[in-house]
């Protein structure tokens, strides 16, 4: 007999595929009625989520036999762990397999931002080239400072792609670590001595709107900022009226506060590039991430410790 999954959300297709032939699935998020869903449920032992899906305390007390909630994503914000904790379930993620994707991710945004290629395609299109000439001077990387904020195993795949581009490293994290790059005692430091403030610490409550007016007005009207974390690290509001008024050079933003809403006032600004978060969107990258999702589920059911534990 196949074990039961509650799953909170669609899956990636290849995932879902995956997952429903090893497991008898219950889709949560077709429920009409989830509390009436849910009651059937009450000997579930697994729950599958997908980023911001997440898992409160109170899906976990509709669920009382619920041993694992396994996470497609590295980022956990979306559940509440102590509660989890609390109940002695196990929650897994899905690190490393998405480091490069996103780092590489972030690279773009950054080179978008400094180079503005994206609005340099753009007037190319609009035949702007040939009626009005060269497209205005940009941006250099290369010589420039990388402040990276929360260097973990991604902030590292960040620092290397963008020592290959000339560019300095320094960061902070709430623990120096040993490293060979600067650190700095906090973000507003880390911004004032960064041309680029690179985003890549975990969301939640701990990191929530750390990067706000101080640590903007540190960066400056030539620094930029680039977020491939979670929105909810930045002020949003703050952030879209610094750079309405061009109190710093420009952003890249992959993530937002609210997604997949996103406040129109940004789609209007010239110095943001803009992306849906697609950090690690590619078909390797998250194939490897669902099948490490349902690899922790499949070894927590064969009695096995599971591969990638965060409580
Ligand atoms: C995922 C992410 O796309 O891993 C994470 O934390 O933010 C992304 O890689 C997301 O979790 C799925 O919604």
């Amino acid at each position: 007999m196949k074990p039961d999954v509650v799953l909170t959300s669609r899956l990636f297709a290849r995932t879902q595929e995956r997952i429903e032939a090893q497991f008898t699935c219950h889709r949560l998020y077709e429920a009409a009625d989830r509390g009436a869903f849910l009651k059937g449920l009450s000997g579930v032992r697994a729950l599958a989520t997908f980023g911001a899906g997440g898992a409160d305390a109170k899906l976990m007390d509709a669920l009382p036999k619920l041993e694992i909630i396994s996470n497609f994503g590295v980022g956990v914000d979306a559940i509440d762990l102590d509660a989890a904790k609390k109940r002695k379930i196990i929650v897994t993620n899905t690190p490393d397999v998405l480091n490069d994707c996103v780092a590489d991710t972030a690279m773009a945004l950054t080179v978008n931002v400094m180079r503005k290629f994206p609005q340099a395609e753009g007037y190319l299109r609009a035949g702007q080239w040939a009626a009005k000439g060269a497209y205005p001077l940009t941006a250099s990387l290369g010589g420039k400072t990388m402040g990276i904020l929360g260097l973990g195993r991604i902030g590292e795949a960040i620092a290397q792609r963008a020592q290959a581009f000339g560019m300095k490293i320094r960061y902070h994290n709430r623990n120096k670590k040993d490293v060979a790059y600067p650190y700095d005692a906090d973000a507003v430091a880390l911004a004032k001595n960064s041309d680029v403030l690179m985003i890549v610490t975990p969301g939640g409550a701990a990191t929530d709107k750390l990067v706000n007016a101080k640590v903007l007005d540190a960066l400056g009207p030539k620094g930029y900022l680039v977020n491939i974390a979670r929105g909810s690290v930045v002020d949003e509001p703050v952030l879209l009226k610094y750079l309405q008024e061009k109190r710093i050079a420009g952003a890249g933003l992959d993530v937002f506060a609210d997604e997949p809403r996103v406040p129109p006032e940004f789609f209007t600004l010239d110095n943001a590039v803009l992306l849906p978060h697609v950090g690690s969107a590619t078909v390797e990258t998250r194939t490897a991430m669902g099948n490490l999702q349902v690899d922790n589920l499949l070894a927590h059911f064969a009695g096995k410790p599971v591969l990638s534990r965060v409580v």
